[in-house]
């Protein structure tokens, strides 16, 4: 998929991933599937893939995280959405998450058939965009009977500090969920940790990837620059890890390598 420079060898994914919860992959994806990749997000965003019934959400009105409108779904065309989901039933981008180059990282950390829990675009648009607080992607809020297994992130464009490349706190996976709960990590928790100086930015190029740990906290600030910021994560699950959810049918999560 990519004549780029080659990838971190898997030895230095463990290892930095069990000392720091975030890896440098390497660039896995090359540039023609980049701008077809592109392409397809804004297509989507346009509307030209109804049958796909995605998941949207829309980047707030003035872009503050706290005044998302949850719960909207589609709102018709816009290039503002911040969130897309279950971008596994798109063609493009499920090629990009059972590619070879995610396989091989994936395999490293999986045995047996891997699941998928989510395929999620993030997208900060030009102009006004909300940032993402400090959270982790983990806890009851995500309705799961274990922690995910991996997860991997890759930048569509560029990615550098002004266009909010995502931060994280290398080595706060170790320490586990920060509430049970979940997700955000409280103001209060955050400020006891300390997180605001231990924050580490970590600034992509197109094409590159991430591996990140789901307990490792991470945030990212909103687009100060003329350009889309867009980053597409996929989060694996061995095939023991059962949806817990109780108020509708359990989920059922798509095999993508048995
Ligand atoms: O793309 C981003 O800005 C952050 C992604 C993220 O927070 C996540 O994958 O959980």
């Amino acid at each position: 998929m990519s004549d780029a420079p080659p990838l971190t060898p898997l030895d230095e994914v463990r290892e930095t991933y069990a000392r720091d919860g975030i890896v440098r992959l390497g660039k896995t994806v090359d540039d023609e599937t980049l701008a077809a990749l592109r392409a397809r997000s804004e297509a989507i965003m346009r509307g030209e893939a109804p049958e796909l019934d995605l998941f949207f959400q829309h980047d707030s009105d003035d872009g503050t995280y706290g005044s998302l409108r949850r719960g909207e779904g589609w709102v018709g065309p816009s290039d503002r959405y911040r969130k897309i989901e279950k971008l596994e039933r798109d063609v493009l981008f499920r090629a990009l998450l059972t590619h070879p180059s995610h396989e091989r990282v994936v395999r490293a950390f999986v045995e047996g058939p891997v699941h998928l829990y989510r395929a999620v675009l993030f997208h900060k648009a030009p102009g006004t965009s909300s940032p993402i607080p400090w959270h982790q992607d983990g806890g009851t809020f995500w309705g799961l009977s274990e922690d995910p297994s991996v997860q991997i992130w890759t930048a569509l464009d560029d990615a550098p500090e002004e266009s909010g490349c995502v931060e994280a706190i290398p080595g706060s996976h170790v320490h586990g969920l920060a509430t049970r709960l979940g997700g955000v990590v409280p103001d209060d928790v955050a400020a006891r940790a300390d997180a605001e100086a231990r924050a580490i930015p970590f600034p992509a190029k197109a094409g590159e990837s991430l591996l990140i740990h789901n307990m490792v906290w991470h945030r990212s600030a909103g687009n100060r620059t003329e350009l889309p910021r867009r980053g597409f994560t996929a989060c694996y699950l061995h095939a023991g890890v059962r949806c817990l959810r109780k108020k509708r049918a359990p989920r059922v999560f798509p095999l993508v390598f048995p």
